[in-house]
């Protein structure tokens, strides 16, 4: 009997990985292998690391232990929501205990922009909200994807730029 072929549809997204606490390279490390280790998604592209202050609610916070961010491009044949769920599952399998909102965490990975319409639920939004604003974000990931478009807001390279900021890189060994 003929083995029935399935199609699998492998969407290009992009994720956000932050750390400021405990061995903050070693968990991001952890956490892109660990992505690249879920079902369906495999990790193609990863930035290098960069060092920032702590941004909180009410502006850059540099008492608070400094971010490792870096981002990397990823295909996923699993969709958004069935995506965010499995890569909370990896930030608390890394130590993160959610608390306070932008409070310090070993691990926090975003959905920054996937394939596809726009999500706008209070669970899941895409493209990230903040995204647009944070050099932490765009410096990185212009680095792997130089002609990157954030979906209604243009190209990461000009959002960088209008940030005025110059992320500061972080020497380590490449995450792939
Ligand atoms: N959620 C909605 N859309 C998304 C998405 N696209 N990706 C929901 C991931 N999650 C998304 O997130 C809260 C809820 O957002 C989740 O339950 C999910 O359903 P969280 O990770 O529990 O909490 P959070 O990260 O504190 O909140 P939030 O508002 O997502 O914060 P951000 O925007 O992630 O900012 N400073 C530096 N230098 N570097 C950083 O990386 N990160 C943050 C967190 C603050 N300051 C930072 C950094
Ligand atoms: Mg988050």
């Amino acid at each position: 009997m003929a083995r029935q072929q399935r199609m699998r549809v492998e969407l290009p997204v992009v994720l956000a990985l932050g750390s400021n606490l405990g061995d903050r390279e070693a968990t991001i490390r952890e956490a892109v292998r660990a992505i690249d280790a879920l079902p369906g998604v495999k990790v193609v592209k990863a930035s290098g690391l960069v060092e920032t202050p702590a941004l909180k609610p009410d502006g850059v916070d540099v008492d608070a232990p400094a971010y490792l961010n870096a981002v990397i491009a990823v295909r996923s044949a699993i969709g958004a929501a069935e995506l965010l769920r499995e890569l909370q599952g990896i930030e608390r399998a890394l130590g993160r205990v959610r608390g306070i909102r932008w409070g310090d965490r070993t691990l926090d990975i975003d959905i920054i922009a996937f394939a596809g319409p726009p999500i706008d639920e209070p669970e899941l939004t895409i493209p990230h909200p903040r995204a647009n604003e944070r050099a932490f974000v765009l410096a990185p990931w212009l680095e792997i994807e130089p002609d990157a478009l954030l979906p209604g807001h243009g190209s990461v390279a000009d959002l960088l730029a209008a940030t005025g900021e110059h992320p500061d890189p972080y020497p380590a060994e490449p995450l792939t």
